[in-house]
């Protein structure tokens, strides 16, 4: 069975794009592989951040997973920092790394730009190689990832081609080195509608846990009230219908891409079912579906929530599992790069 690793940071609330982009597609994906998905606690302080904030958003993050319908019979479900192989093979991964690949991140580029020099913690800079760390460690075959990550993972798979160059080659199998390469080269795996779900003030911006606004998401823990508020605000045009892939309507693309999603409606169905509704229609629609969708989870959340030890038991032995398969890989590594065996 092919296996899969993804995860999202604690950094925030968890809103409808790291959902509809990410965690719904895990739901569907936990039936047809093997899957990990972590809460990315280490990387969630690669800019300044508050610690009581992070152990909260960290717990309610995993709790947010299960509810969502992550079945923890089918996927190990674990904190990032719970498996110390990551930060391990990080260290190693660094040294093979070189830093013009790093230097060329277009992520880094805007978030040290937007944090100012002073704010800039070299985490920010190292942060792809941690990444990679989190995927080579398990021999992920894919890697569900919105298109703003492709670019890391391309990183990725350049690092793991060029550790298997480096260490991986005869030598290493003489050693008795696994398969003749000490990592799988992982492939994307992106989802055809939802790769990218966008702001409701700016449809031409992503949704994202730090927009300053927070207006401009819908967090899967909003309250009714705050969901019909939000909808009712969120940025339109005055053009007559509503229509899917005209670009100078990306805020109607994009509401009508978060109804087709979360209705889980064809494209086809959708713009014949909406093309002559007016905004105010439609929004109404739109309105209920989100909420109908997110009352259940919300539910489920409260209950989850409810009970510390159920989520601490959950936790623990998704970090005992993922730690297995880690600490093989890690161990595998050290060896083909020559450090004296325990
Ligand atoms: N707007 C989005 N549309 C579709 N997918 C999205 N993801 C995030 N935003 C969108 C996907 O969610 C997963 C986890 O993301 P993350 O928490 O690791 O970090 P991120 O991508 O940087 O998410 P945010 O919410 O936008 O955080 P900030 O504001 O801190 O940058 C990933 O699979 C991501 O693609």
């Amino acid at each position: 069975m092919k296996r899969i690793v993804s995860g999202v940071q604690p950094t925030g609330t968890v809103h409808l794009g790291n959902y509809l982009g990410a965690i719904k597609n895990w739901v569907s994906l936990q039936n047809s592989y093997e899957t990990l998905f972590f809460i990315v606690d280490l990387h969630a302080i690669t800019l300044p951040h508050d610690a009581q904030e992070l152990s909260k958003a960290t717990r309610s993050t995993a709790a947010i997973y299960l509810a969502c319908g992550i079945d923890t019979t089918k996927a190990s479900v674990f904190v990032q920092s719970h498996v110390r192989a990551h930060v391990e093979l990080m260290w190693l991964l660094s040294s093979a790394t070189p830093i013009g690949w790093l230097n060329k991140m277009i992520q880094f580029k805007e978030k040290s730009r937007k944090a100012g020099d002073e704010n800039v913690g070299v985490a920010l800079l190292t942060y792809p190689v941690l990444m990679a760390s989190d995927i080579l460690l398990y021999q992920s075959d894919l890697v569900p990832v919105g298109n703003d990550q492709q670019q890391h993972l391309e990183l990725t798979r350049e690092l793991a081609e060029r550790v298997n160059y480096l260490y991986g080659g005869r030598k290493w199998k003489k050693l008795g080195g696994r398969g003749g390469s000490i990592f799988k080269v992982p492939e994307a795996l992106i989802p055809p509608v939802g790769a990218r779900v966008m702001s409701l003030t700016d449809g031409l911006s992503k949704m994202s846990k730090s927009a300053p606004s927070d207006q401009s998401r819908i967090n899967i823990l909003d309250p009714k009230d705050l969901i019909v508020n939000k909808i009712k605000r969120c940025k339109t045009d005055s053009f007559p219908s509503l229509e899917f892939d005209n670009p100078e309507r990306p805020e109607c693309n994009n509401l009508l891409s978060i109804y087709q999603l979360i209705t889980e409606k064809t494209k086809e169905e959708v713009a014949q079912e909406c093309q002559d509704m007016n905004w105010g229609t439609f929004k109404g629609k739109l309105t209920d579906a989100l909420i109908d969708h997110l009352d259940p989870i919300q539910q489920r959340y409260q209950e989850i929530t409810s009970d510390a030890a159920y989520l601490d038991g959950i936790l623990s032995e998704g970090a005992r599992k993922a730690s297995e398969i880690a600490d093989a890989t890690v161990s595998n590594v050290y060896q083909a790069m020559g450090f004296l065996k325990r």
